[in-house]
């Protein structure tokens, strides 16, 4: 090719400036990457399951590494050596190399054969049937919240913050109440579909999905819906709660007997207007008259850390918030607010007064911080796991000031404790 010559050393000084800004901006990049506390990450995993998935990674990233050095080594080899020279020789064009060619197409599939072999290895284990003594959970995908049953413990539920022991097996036997969504506990182990309409056909159950892990350690691991599945789907957080087998313990009797609120007290008020109103067509408490199974089960609700499946940082004045005006804190959540009806509710109609009331008595629903079944502190980073859109002007509810974003960003719940 015929180039003016003279131009070409400054061409080559600009493009190695670009060259030298880009890689600095792409070490930047990557580098950025490597900070914050990262609570989704597979990398940092919490039970046998996770660690074997991780192992696997590792694996197959080393031995990719290896044929990436290879690949660029040659690569590189080639375009020194066979560079162009001043007064070279155009090279010998070459056409068709039997021997290249079956070296090129045995090497790809050798690398492929010898990583399948760790890989299908992985599945079987990860597979396989949960042991007798594990810990059944029956999880239900719900738009847009978790459910979790635990049929070998009076068949109670609870919602969002799936509640499992240390070192014992859990078999998830997972479906949905409506479309598909997928369960996601990046640090224990997943993800998986969880399918509409399971049925038994003789003894086989269809369409249910099972996970079994053993988590190994004590902590609050988030999670989420990773299957889309509707307007709120970024807003269908799950919490794995890892406990001793005593705390666990601590926790299941907590939940058959749920603390009464003291006589005469705002949350006993509250319990009176629950029971009362619209809230126990669609909500269960333990120990009260609510019954209703389309909603959350909300046994212990004030001691989750989030409401709304990851919507609001669990407050009494994030309850109030959700209670007066659900579709501006989760736009399209199937539960009626005070002015504004939903999934085929009229709205419920109550004032002010009766919703600090209710969330007096919500909050009240815990196990308190630092006993025995309670949340642990460790091992969960509740920070930056929320979502709370902007606090809606809710116009004649005489509420307190909502939490504001920065009140979102900690869990009241466990910020007692470093
Ligand atoms: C039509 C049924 C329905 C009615 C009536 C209803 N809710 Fe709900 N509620 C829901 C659903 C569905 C959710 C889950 C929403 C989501 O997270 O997407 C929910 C969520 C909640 C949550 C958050 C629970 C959690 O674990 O995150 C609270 C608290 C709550 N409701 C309180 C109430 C109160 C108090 C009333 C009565 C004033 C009420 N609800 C009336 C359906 C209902
Ligand atoms: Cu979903």
């Amino acid at each position: 090719m015929f180039v003016r010559e003279r131009e070409l050393p400054r061409g080559r000084g600009l493009a190695r400036k670009a060259a030298v800004a880009l890689a600095g901006l792409w070490v930047a990049l990557a580098l950025a990457g490597c900070s914050g506390p990262h609570p989704q990450s597979t990398f940092r995993p919490v039970s046998h399951y996770a660690s074997t998935l991780n192992a696997l990674f590792a694996n197959t990233f080393w031995w990719t590494m290896l044929v990436l050095a290879v690949v660029w080594g040659v690569l590189l080899i080639v375009i020194i050596r066979f560079r162009e020279r001043p007064g070279a020789e155009p090279p010998r064009h070459v056409h068709g190399n039997t021997t290249m060619e079956i070296l090129w197409t045995i090497g790809p599939a050798l690398i492929v054969a010898f990583i399948a072999v760790p890989t299908v290895r992985t599945i079987f284990q990860t597979q396989s049937a949960a042991p007798r003594d594990a810990l059944v959970v029956e999880v239900i995908g719900h738009q847009w919240w978790w459910e979790f049953r635990y049929p070998q413990y009076g068949g109670i539920a609870t919602a969002n913050e799936v509640h499992l022991i240390q070192g014992r097996p859990v078999d998830f036997v997972m479906h949905s109440a409506d479309v598909v969504h997928s369960f996601w506990l990046p640090r224990l182990g997943g993800k998986r579909d969880v399918n509409p309409q399971p049925e038994t056909v003789g003894n086989t159950a269809k369409r249910v999905n099972h996970i079994v892990l053993t988590p190994d350690s004590i902590g609050v691991y988030p999670g989420q819906c990773a299957e889309y599945c509707g307007t709120e789907h970024a807003v269908m957080r799950v919490r794995g709660v890892v406990q001793t087998a005593a705390d666990f313990n601590a926790w299941l009797q907590a939940y058959n007997t749920p603390p009464a609120p003291p006589a005469g007290s705002v949350a006993a008020q509250g319990k009176q207007v629950f029971e009362t109103h619209m809230c126990l067509a669609c909500h269960t408490i333990q120990g009260t008259s609510a019954r209703g199974v389309i909603g959350p089960n909300l046994t212990l609700v004030g001691g989750r850390q989030t409401i709304g499946a990851g919507a609001l940082p669990t407050s009494e004045a994030s309850f109030q918030r959700w209670i007066t005006h659900p579709q501006g804190v989760k736009p399209g959540v199937l539960m009626p607010g005070i002015q504004e009806g939903a999934a085929g509710m009229p709205p419920t109609g109550l004032t002010g007064a009766q919703v600090q009331q209710i969330a007096a008595y919500l909050g009240s629903l815990r196990i308190p911080a630092g006993q025995p079944g309670a949340n642990p502190v460790a091992g969960g980073t509740p920070a930056a796991a929320t979502m709370a859109p902007p606090a809606p002007a809710v116009p004649g509810a005489g509420l307190p000031a909502a939490a504001t974003s920065h009140d979102s960003m900690k869990s009241p719940t466990t910020s007692g404790k470093p």
